[in-house]
């Protein structure tokens, strides 16, 4: 109602800010939007948060997800559809708990949706899951994909019609423990702690042709800083934590990603999906709560910023979706969104 909407517009922050946009559905919560156009419709792939009464920890067990739910919308703005569950993780063979940011891709009449979750054995890994409907219901492989660990798949398609996987988180999301190319359980809880050596790496694979799974050996996704060397592991504004995403846009290829402890959403540029990525600036300044995670799509000739925070619940797991306008310059360059009005 126009009361509500009032209400909303004048809602403050507990530090007495405005913020520039509201959540896109007010009564569940949905995190890590990826936004995808399919069919000329806005589709929203999100974590669905909800509380287990789990204390915070900086491994991010509050973080409890069970399931999925798509979102979609005609136009940004307007009304949001919020569509049954479209899978569970009981119905996710390999997996047993948490299941993060997802991410979305479609290919000859399948859609297919990527979910890190912790396995058996507490390792986190990723599974893809397919349905014919972009809604679900999805169905799960039976193993997660070959080769994959840690969180945050992000699957960016080529203008040639290849797709790749980027993917990583520190901390809670483990990166960390991969350093060998196998998990070793004390690799550590947070991450290298060398930080005048070149901070952890996203990893990336291309996919197979069946988008189920990679088709090559993962690599290092290189952020570099203005002298083009790697991005240290102390430069905690600029390092790569989590929540990849990657877009292509002037013949540029935009590698997207969260600094976690120090709550940016930054932007690096490079010429190939394989980087490197040359570090550009801050997309996002920091939002009400811990986590930043978000998603960049061109729709309707327009390109849309999805991202979270905890308006509704100042709590870092209960956190909602949101979509602001993203504003580039002539250069390519991406200009600065503050996600409070004053
Ligand atoms: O939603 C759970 C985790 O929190 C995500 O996987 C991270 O990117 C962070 O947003």
């Amino acid at each position: 109602t126009a009361a509500q909407h009032a209400t909303h517009a004048e809602a403050r922050s507990p530090e007495g800010r405005r913020y520039v946009a509201q959540p896109l559905v007010t009564d569940k919560f949905f995190a890590d939007p990826s936004a995808h156009v399919f069919n000329g419709k806005l589709y929203v792939y999100p974590s669905h948060d909800v509380d287990a009464g789990i204390p915070d920890d900086d491994l991010g067990n509050q973080y409890a997800m069970h399931d999925y739910h798509v979102l979609s919308m005609d136009r940004v703005g307007g009304p949001v559809t919020v569509h049954p569950v479209a899978i569970d993780v009981k119905d996710i063979p390999w997996a047993s708990k948490q299941t993060w940011a997802p991410d979305a891709a479609y290919k000859n009449g399948t859609y297919y949706l990527y979910m890190p979750a912790r396995d058996k054995q507490g390792v986190f890994r990723i599974g893809v899951a397919t349905s014919k409907s972009p809604t679900g219901p999805f169905k799960a492989e039976k193993e997660p994909i070959r080769g994959s660990y840690s969180i945050d798949p992000a699957v960016f398609t080529d203008t040639d019609g290849a797709s790749y996987m980027y993917f990583g988180g520190i901390w809670g999301g483990q990166l960390q423990r991969w350093t060998n190319g196998r998990y070793d359980p004390n690799g550590g809880d947070t991450d290298l702690k060398q930080d005048d050596k070149p901070a952890i790496a996203p990893k990336i694979a291309r996919m197979s042709a069946d988008m189920k799974q990679f088709a090559e050996a993962t690599r290092d996704v290189i952020i570099t800083d203005e002298a083009g060397k790697p991005v240290l592991g102390g430069d905690h504004d600029r390092r790569f934590f989590e929540a990849a995403w990657t877009f292509k846009r002037g013949g540029k290829y935009y590698f997207t990603y969260s600094t976690g402890d120090t709550h940016f959403l930054n932007y690096a540029i490079g010429d190939s999906p394989y980087g490197p990525f040359r570090y550009t600036g801050h997309i996002l300044k920091p939002v009400q709560g811990w986590t930043s995670h978000h998603s960049i799509v061109e729709f309707q000739g327009r390109w849309w910023l999805f991202y979270h925070d905890t308006q509704l619940s100042d709590k870092n797991h209960l956190r909602s979706a949101k979509v602001t306008e993203l504003t580039f310059n002539t250069d390519g360059t991406i200009q600065l969104i503050d996600p409070f009005k004053d």
